[in-house]
C-alpha cells in the first residue's frame, strides 16, 4: 500500500553534477537566428535549462550505471536480453517481446504487420511518430479521444479517455473488420500529458473484445498514467503504481514502448505482444530493421539499464517526485495567471500559445514563436506542440489544424531541481508581460517527414 507523504521531495540525492553553460541575450539571439527559429536545431551547449523533451534525458541511477558494466555484448543471446524480458514480464505482463532501438523502431515494425492498406486506427489523440508509421503502413489515424482533451480549459481528470461512442460509430459505419486496432496512450502526450481512467479503459476493453478488436498500448509513460489513476479514481488511492501498471497492461493486447521516458534510460524501447504468430512475424521483422532478436539495435548494457529502470520507474517514491516537481512549476505558472493546459500534465506544463499569443493566428506559428521568445529571454529550451508538429494532411496537402497549439516545457526525470523550475517559471512570466510585441513566423524550410524536428521560420515583420 502506498505510504501517504506530505512532500514529493526527491528520493534520491545527487552524486555527480554537469555543468551547464550560461549565455547572453545576445548569444542566445545569434543561436536562434541561426537555427531558423527552431529549437530542435539549437546546439544544447547554448541551452541552460533543457525542457524540449523528457525522451532519452533522464538521469540514470547509480544502479542502472553499475548495471552497464555488466554488459555482454555477445551479437547473439545477450544475458541482458534475458534480463530485460524477465523485467517486463513481471513489471508489465505482456508475453512476448521484441526489442527496438526506441519507440518509432517498435511503430515500424507493430503497424507493418498489424496494419492493412485502407484500414482505419483510431486512437486517444494522434502522436507523431506513431500515426506517421501507420499511415505509411496504408493505415488511417481516427482520433476518438473525449471532446475534453481539446480543452485547455476543461478540468476533467481523464482527458486522455476514449468516446466510446466516437469508436461505435467507426465500428457501424465501417464494420469490425477495417479496424486493424484500437491504439491507446498511457498518458495522452499531445494532449498535454493527460491519463485515460481504468474504468474507461474496462469499457474499451469490453467494446473491442465483443467485435474482436485488438488494443495496442502505447506504453511510453504508463507509470505517470498508473500515478494518476492512484491520485484521482475511485478504488484505486490504496494500490501501488507499480499494481496499477500491470493491471493497465492486463487489458491490452500488445505495446510500443519508448524506454527513454519512464523507463528512465537515455536509449531502447521495444514492442511487446501477446499473440504468439504476430511475435513471430515481429521477430522475424525485427532482424531486418533495428538488429537481431536479442538486441534490436541496442547494446547489452543498454538493455540492463532498462531492465534497472524498469524496476525504478514503478516505485510510489519515485513517480510522486516526479510528476510531484511537474505540478510545482504547473501551480507556480497558475499562481502567475499564465494560460496553461489544464490539470497539469505528467510530464510537462504545456504553455496555451493560443491565449498566451491570441493576436497571432495559428498560421503565424504562435507555439513556435513562443518557444523561440523563451530561449532568447532565459536559454530555457522548449518544444512546439501545435500547427508545425501536427504537419499536413495527406490528401488535402494543406496543414492539419489542431485546436491545441502549445509549448511543452518538458520535464527530464531526475535531472533539474526546484530553483532551476523557479527560473522556468519567472521566465515564462517575463515573456507573458511583453507578449503584445511578439510577432509570428513564417516557414521558410519545410521537410516531407515529422517536419517539426527540422523545419525552418523567419520572423515575420511587426
Ligand atoms: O522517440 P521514440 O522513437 O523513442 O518514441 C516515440 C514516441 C512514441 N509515443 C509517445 C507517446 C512518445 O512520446 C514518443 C516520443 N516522444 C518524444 C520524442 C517526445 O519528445 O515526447
Amino acid at each position: 500500500m502506498p505510504q501517504k507523504r506530505d512532500s514529493w521531495a526527491e528520493p534520491y540525492k545527487i552524486k555527480m553534477v554537469e555543468p551547464l553553460t550560461m549565455t547572453t541575450r545576445g548569444q542566445r539571439e545569434k543561436a536562434l537566428e541561426e537555427a531558423g527559429h527552431n529549437t530542435f536545431l539549437l546546439p544544447s551547449e547554448l541551452v541552460y535549462i533543457d525542457l524540449l523533451t523528457d525522451s532519452g534525458t533522464s538521469a540514470m541511477s547509480d544502479r542502472q550505471w553499475a548495471g552497464m558494466m555488466l554488459g555482454d555484448e555477445a551479437y547473439a543471446g545477450s544475458r541482458n536480453f534475458y534480463r530485460l524480458e524477465a523485467a517486463i514480464r513481471k513489471y508489465y505482463g505482456y508475453k512476448y517481446i521484441v526489442p527496438t532501438h526506441q519507440g518509432r523502431g517498435a511503430e515500424n515494425i507493430l503497424s507493418q504487420i498489424m496494419i492493412k492498406k485502407g484500414q482505419f486506427v483510431p486512437g486517444n489523440m494522434y502522436f507523431t511518430t506513431t500515426r506517421l508509421h501507420q499511415e505509411l503502413a496504408g493505415g488511417r489515424f481516427v482520433d476518438i479521444i473525449v471532446d475534453e482533451a481539446h480543452d485547455p480549459e476543461s478540468l476533467f481528470p481523464f482527458k486522455g479517455n476514449v468516446d466510446l461512442d466516437k469508436l461505435q460509430g467507426l465500428i457501424d459505419q465501417h464494420g469490425a473488420d477495417k479496424i486493424a486496432y484500437v491504439s491507446i496512450a498511457t498518458t495522452v502526450n499531445m494532449a498535454g500529458g493527460q491519463p485515460i481512467s481504468m474504468a474507461n479503459l474496462k469499457a474499451l476493453r469490453e467494446l473491442t473484445g465483443k467485435h474482436g478488436i485488438r488494443i495496442i498500448h502505447d506504453m511510453t509513460r504508463v507509470a505517470e498514467n498508473a500515478f494518476m489513476i492512484q491520485q484521482n479514481e475511485a478504488g484505486y488511492g490504496t494500490k501501488a503504481v507499480a499494481e496499477i501498471v500491470k493491471e493497465i497492461c492486463a487489458l491490452t493486447d500488445g505495446a510500443t514502448m519508448s524506454a527513454k521516458k519512464d523507463a528512465l534510460v537515455n536509449i531502447g524501447g521495444f514492442m511487446a505482444i501477446n499473440d504468439w504468430d504476430i511475435f513471430e512475424e515481429a521477430r522475424n521483422m525485427v532482424v531486418v530493421y533495428e538488429g537481431l532478436h536479442t538486441y534490436g539495435g541496442m547494446a547489452g548494457r543498454d538493455m540492463e539499464a532498462m531492465a534497472i529502470g524498469i524496476e525504478e520507474s514503478v516505485q510510489d517514491d519515485h513517480i510522486r517526485a516526479r510528476v510531484g516537481q511537474v505540478f510545482y512549476l504547473g501551480q507556480r505558472l497558475l499562481d502567475m495567471g499564465v494560460p496553461i493546459v489544464k490539470p497539469v500534465g505528467t510530464h510537462g506544463v504545456f504553455l496555451d500559445a493560443k491565449a498566451f499569443l491570441p493576436h497571432l493566428p495559428q498560421t503565424a506559428f504562435p507555439a513556435q514563436t513562443l518557444a523561440a521568445e523563451l530561449y532568447v529571454d532565459s536559454g530555457v529550451r522548449a518544444m512546439e506542440r501545435g500547427i508545425v508538429s501536427a504537419g499536413r494532411n495527406k490528401e488535402t496537402g494543406d496543414h492539419y489544424y489542431p485546436k491545441l497549439e502549445l509549448v511543452r516545457l518538458t520535464i527530464p526525470r531526475r535531472v533539474y531541481t526546484q530553483a532551476h523550475m523557479d527560473v522556468v517559471a519567472e521566465s515564462v512570466a517575463r515573456v507573458y508581460e511583453h507578449r503584445d510585441n511578439i510577432t509570428g513566423l513564417k516557414m521558410v524550410y519545410e521537410p516531407k517527414y515529422l517536419r517539426f524536428f527540422q523545419a525552418k521560420f523567419e520572423k515575420l515583420p511587426k
